[in-house]
């Protein structure tokens, strides 16, 4: 990483998990965490927006629904912010030392959300990608599910104690999470080499096995 501008560079020691909301990234993380660390390997866990302490502000910032609701720009800059942060303090020093990289989300949400859900140009955000971000996941995991079925699991999860209730984004009306799913089963067509889609409405045990399959088979082919 030497600087804005840089060309995208793909590495394929970096892991990406998407989906809509609900999909039950969690419990698959977990899984595709233990499943490497069981071979030795090192792995860092992370999410975004966050990942270090300034993004994990801008995080709050953007999902508090406390806070004056952003423009989509605004948004779509916020993660953008916090991602470059997230990169070079997180993600591209632990891909430099070796270890293996698993992010809850990452540039597809912007695609996704921003793109597809709130209709921001493409173009922009391959901009941003290209300028502020300079870095691809190898394999990306979209978890992918139903918009009925996956905001039931959230509400459930929101709804219970502790659970904080749902996030700004989370209080979108069911069209916009309908585009948010159309536009990331849009970019895992456009790019199979490197979307690998797995049908979240399966109990999570099936889900996290599937996801640990795929994983395996990327590191056959890698190595
Ligand atoms: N965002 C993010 C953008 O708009 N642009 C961006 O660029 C980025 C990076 C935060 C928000 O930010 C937006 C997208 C999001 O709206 P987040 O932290 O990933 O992103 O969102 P969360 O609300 O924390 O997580 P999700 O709602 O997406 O849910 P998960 O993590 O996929 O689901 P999980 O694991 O919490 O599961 C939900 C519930 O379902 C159960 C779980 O036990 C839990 O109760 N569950 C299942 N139940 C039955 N069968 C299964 N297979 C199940 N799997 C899980």
């Amino acid at each position: 990483m030497t600087g804005p501008g840089f060309p995208l560079e793909t590495h394929s020691r970096f892991i990406t998990l998407e989906g809509g909301e609900g999909a039950g990234k969690t419990t698959v993380l977990e899984a595709l965490c233990e499943a490497l660390r069981a071979q030795g390997l090192e792995v860092v866990r992370t999410r975004e927006p966050g990942g270090t302490p300034l993004a994990e502000m801008i995080r709050s910032l953007l999902l508090d629904p406390a806070h004056e609701p952003p423009a989509p720009e605004t948004e779509l800059l916020l993660v953008f912010a916090a991602r470059a942060q997230h990169v070079r303090e997180t993600i591209a020093p632990a891909l430099a030392r070796g270890a293996w990289v698993i992010s809850d989300r990452f540039t597809d949400s912007s695609y996704a959300y921003q793109g597809g859900g709130r209709g921001l140009d493409a173009a922009f955000i391959g901009e941003l990608e290209r300028r502020a971000v300079g870095l691809r996941p190898g394999l990306t995991l979209l978890l992918d599910i139903d918009v009925g079925q996956g905001r039931e699991r959230a509400r459930g999860r929101d709804q219970a104690p502790g659970g904080g209730g749902p996030d700004r984004i989370e209080r979108e009306r069911d069209e916009f999470f309908q585009r948010v799913r159309a536009a990331y089963r849009a970019r895992a067509a456009a790019e199979p080499a490197r979307f690998r889609v797995i049908d979240a409405s399966q109990p999570a045990q099936a889900v996290a096995d599937a996801a640990v399959t795929q994983l395996r088979a990327w590191q056959e082919r890698e190595a």
